[in-house]
């Protein structure tokens, strides 16, 4: 294809790591991750090749849904510190070259927030006006809507024939963006962290923030009667006019780089969203974590074959190709570890872990590496419903109870699709809490901590942190970025069922990565010369001279090719 000039950016060029501060190093023995543990570590991710650091939520929060329900946009929570400690860890990144990247939750608020409580004290004042408080309807809800946590999208407002909009958690009110003051409340709230000197922000749940005020009901998807709260957000129209808007009042004023969380994206909406004018820098691809998504809940997911897998990659790298940047991972603070999910039982090992990596950061747009990812966390197993700490994972467990599963088997869909997968804390090394806190840690270590550690991968030339380093430095490297950011990505062997193969190519130069996802070996045989040998995760001649190449079952490797 002919491939269009993609416009050079600063944020193109960098890798971004995302933080799950409750869970990454507590600094005062509280069992809580804190921001001046973060700090401690900054050398750490300076050494991994880390440019921008995105934390999830450190502000006010009741902490219903562990921080995605803001009581105080201006405060930091107590649980993290201070502002004065996140000025500081602001300084002291930027010193190393590190940027700041905050989460930026504006669909809704806490109930907790001066906002809703001023409006519970005036249902018909001013402040109701900041969220959706709407008459029921025959003493029921407004609509049928079902919130993602399940249960209605609406709750009562208490003293009155009202209700009001809660897509997520019931302490989670929607925030009114139909109303200017909210918009010029958080318009000035963005300007104001922007002001601080971070380096952009990572957009929540943005594509919810339009709403059809006439709030119609629809065909029932469950026999709850209700139906899921995005069969809305799918159909309203509108939504550009809000992030134009956004755009244009906040992040324009300064070189802010944004990073979109958009699901439910209309048909043909790619360029607006995330082209060169787009709304935002980037937004991450979830077509492959949309693959597995159930019917009604985890408990019924489908399996997705590695074709399936590697086609959906594929599609999306093809799709945004000259036209937009998206934003890669494998897994985040929502989503099971990578590693478990999309490595077949025989290739979740060390190799299996680096071959997994490898395939993403080096696809074309942004590798975003999710804490522990370059370790290779992995899933964590745990013995009851009460081992868990997450609203959606409750949530879940009930829905699958609720169809008739077993307190087991509702547990093992719990095992595959928990949030908290994610969530374990960070492990440093074989000590006490995996080296993470000197208290009670939040949430339960993996057990496999003194297997899978910082400390030890550090002392291993040959470990998963190793290559995750040398994975990064080959894409940030002089020779090769041009080739690995702003190069065309080409597909390989599409239909090949156990092969992920690709070549990234600026005009210049050209480098293929070849992925034996199979459990057998297999020979490759290319029309070109595969050459000088970039990266691999087993042991590789510095050129391999050849047409032809033998790949040992999760085997990964990266070459030159020439003519
Ligand atoms: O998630 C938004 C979102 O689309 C959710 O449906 C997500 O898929 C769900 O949480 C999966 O369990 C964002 C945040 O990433 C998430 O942590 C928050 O819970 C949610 O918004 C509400 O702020
Ligand atoms: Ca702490």
């Amino acid at each position: 294809m002919e491939e269009r000039a993609v416009k050079k950016q600063w944020w193109k060029e960098k890798v971004v790591y995302q933080i799950y501060p409750k869970s990454f190093k507590d600094s005062n023995g509280d069992g809580i991750g804190d921001l001046k543990g973060i700090l401690e570590k900054l050398p750490y991710l300076k050494n991994l090749g880390i440019d921008m650091v995105w934390l999830s939520p450190v502000y006010q929060s009741p902490f219903i849904d562990q921080g995605y329900d803001i009581s105080d946009y201006y405060k930091i929570s107590e649980v993290f510190g201070t502002m004065e400690d996140f000025d500081t860890l602001l300084a002291e990144a930027k010193k190393l070259g590190i940027g700041i990247v905050m989460d930026l939750v504006i669909n809704h608020c806490s109930s907790e927030h001066e906002w809703f409580q001023k409006a519970l004290k005036d249902p018909y004042g001013e402040y109701a006006g900041y969220f959706y408080f709407e008459k029921g309807k025959d003493g029921n809800p407004p609509s049928n809507y079902r919130s993602y946590f399940g249960g209605s999208a609406w709750e009562k407002v208490p003293g009155t024939d009202l209700y009001y909009l809660h897509m997520f958690a019931k302490e989670q009110p929607d925030l009114n963006w139909e109303n200017p003051k909210v918009k010029k409340e958080l318009f000035d709230m963005i300007n104001w962290w922007l002001d601080k000197g971070i380096a952009g922000f990572r957009i929540d749940a943005i594509i919810n923030i339009k709403k059809d005020v006439n709030f119609p009901s629809y065909e029932p998807d469950g026999p709850d009667g209700m139906c899921a709260c995005t069969a809305m957000v799918e159909r309203v129209d509108g939504i550009g006019e809000l992030l134009g808007e956004l755009k244009r009042e906040t992040f324009a004023k300064r070189d802010t780089f944004t990073v979109g969380e958009v699901f439910n994206l209309k048909e043909g909406a790619l360029e607006e969203f995330v082209g060169e004018d787009g709304y935002f820098s980037s937004m991450f691809d979830f077509a492959p974590h949309m693959l597995t998504e159930g019917q009604n809940g985890w408990y019924d997911t489908r399996e997705v074959t590695f074709l399936e897998w590697k086609k959906t990659i594929i599609q999306s790298q093809m799709e945004c190709q000259g036209k937009a940047f998206l934003s890669n991972i494998i897994e985040n603070h929502d989503e099971p570890r990578g590693v478990s999910r999309y490595l077949p039982e025989y290739a979740q090992n060390p190799d299996g872990i680096k071959m997994l990596g490898c395939v993403s950061v080096l696809l074309r747009g942004i590798p975003f590496i999710y804490q522990g990812q370059e370790i290779g966390m992995t899933n964590c197993q745990m013995d009851s419903i009460e081992d868990y700490d997450d609203i959606d994972t409750y949530h879940q467990y009930r829905e699958a109870r609720e169809a008739g599963l077993s307190d087991k088997e509702a547990l093992e869909a719990c095992y595959r699709f928990s949030r908290d997968n994610a969530r374990t804390p960070m492990q440093w090394d074989a000590g006490e809490n995996a080296g993470f806190t000197k208290g009670m840690p939040w949430l339960r270590v993996n057990e496999n901590y003194r297997m899978v550690n910082v400390a030890d991968q550090e002392k291993d030339p040959g470990s998963v942190l190793h290559f995750y380093r040398k994975l990064i430095a080959l894409r940030k490297s002089e020779e090769w970025k041009n080739v690995f950011v702003y190069g065309e990505f080409l597909p390989l062997f599409e239909e090949d069922e156990s092969l992920f193969a690709y070549a990234r190519t600026d005009g210049e130069k050209k480098a293929v990565i070849l992925a034996n996802f199979g459990k057998e070996e297999m020979t490759v045989k290319f029309s070109e010369n595969l050459g000088k040998v970039l990266l691999a995760n087993m042991y590789r001649p510095q050129q391999i001279n050849a047409r032809e190449v033998v790949l040992e079952p999760c085997e990964v490797l990266v070459c030159q090719v020439c003519e």
